[in-house]
């Protein structure tokens, strides 16, 4: 190594000891590699060097720039380390261990009726069915026996979706995949067919104390021989003292569905005012609550289902409303409203 070199490398050596942080080291690495450093400058001295001391010499000089990039990568490495334990120490220290003092969540209302008449329907043998919210116009209306044109379709307000499905304007819509599904278990095993679906509907309503344009529902059915009137009373009933643990006052009026025959309004009388009419009744003292009927015969021949041997009733129960009764919470909107500080008046956790 020429002593110009050696001069170099030495100089470098004792600066880099001296670097405390990145800037500085960044300083080094264009003093000594940068453009004009001094490890570059050493070259311009090769132009007076014969070719073979030239080989030599610029042979040396690569290599003393590869040991100064080496030791600057050292130096970045240790500088690096040295910031990460100083930002460690200026960390408070915390114990994971601790509980959080975080406010508890509760469930929604209309999720906690929801739960409580599950299971109440499954104590009764009852199994508890999922079903999309878009469905196809067959399975909402068809299938119901409402064909295209007629005018029932206009009780529901639906909301058509480009493709032609429709999100679902009531829980009816599952009806015919779930006869479907257990129609043969039916007919082979003679196993009654007893299952309730609970979901979200949409319709294009105006909205009021009772009515939401998105509210739940919860249908159920059940299908077998002999099946009549008072198995669907007698399942309303128990449904209705196991929710509200106390006697209701209801109503069984006669109710126009296409796919029962005969049907029912069954209406609660209004927890709210006491029978004696406010808004969430819309001041009648009772309050439209839960549809229901004999399965129509039609309908049970679209899942696959012989009428003249199996007969069978469905409800369709307002889940919305019958959180209302049950919390006695005077407006519907209330439940969509998003308001923690409104919802949890209604729920366990304050
Ligand atoms: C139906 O949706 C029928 N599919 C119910 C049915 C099922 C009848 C099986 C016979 C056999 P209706 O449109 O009346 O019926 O709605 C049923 C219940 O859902 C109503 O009694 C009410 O409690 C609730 N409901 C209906 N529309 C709304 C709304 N806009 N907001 C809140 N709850 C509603």
């Amino acid at each position: 190594m020429t002593p110009k070199t050696l001069e170099v490398k030495q100089n470098f050596c004792a600066a880099l000891e001296n670097v405390s942080n990145m800037e500085q080291l960044e300083q080094l690495r264009v003093e000594y590699i940068g453009k004009k450093g001094y490890v570059t400058d050493l070259l311009k001295d090769m132009k007076s060097l014969s070719n073979e001391e030239k080989k030599t010499f610029g042979q040396e000089v690569n290599i003393l720039k590869n040991e100064v990039n080496d030791k600057l990568a050292e130096k970045r490495e240790e500088l690096r380390k040295k910031e990460i334990e100083l930002e460690n120490s200026r960390m408070p220290e915390f114990d994971i261990s601790i509980p959080a003092d975080l406010k508890r969540g509760s469930y929604h209302p209309i999720t906690l009726v929801q739960r409580q008449c599950e299971e109440v329907f499954k104590s009764m043998g009852f199994v508890v069915e999922d079903y999309s919210e878009i469905v196809t116009d067959y399975e909402c209306f068809e299938a119901l026996n409402i064909p295209k044109t007629h005018p029932a379709r206009d009780m529901q307000d639906t909301y058509y979706l480009g493709n032609g499905q429709l999100l679902k304007s009531h829980t009816s819509a599952a009806q015919n995949a779930i006869y479907k599904k257990y129609k043969d278990a039916l007919i082979n095993e003679g196993k009654a067919i007893k299952a309730i679906f609970p979901g979200r509907c949409f319709r294009n309503e105006a909205t009021d104390a009772c009515h939401e344009n998105t509210f739940f529902q919860m249908e159920g059915i059940m299908v077998d021989k002999n099946i009549s009137i008072s198995n669907l009373i007698f399942f309303m009933k128990t449904m209705l003292s196991e929710v509200f643990k106390k006697d209701i006052k209801v109503r069984l009026r006669p109710g126009f569905f296409p796919f029962v025959e005969p049907g029912f309004e069954l209406d609660i009388s209004c927890l709210i005012c006491g029978g004696e009419g406010c808004p969430s009744c819309k001041h009648s003292g009772w309050l439209e609550l839960c549809p229901c009927g004999m399965i129509h015969p039609e309908v049970l021949k679209a899942g696959g289902i012989d009428p003249d041997e199996y007969t069978g009733f469905a409800f369709g129960l307002g889940l919305t409303r019958l959180a209302m009764m049950k919390f006695g919470i005077k407006d519907i909107r209330d439940l969509n409203g998003g308001s923690l500080k409104t919802l949890s008046q209604f729920t366990d956790d304050k």
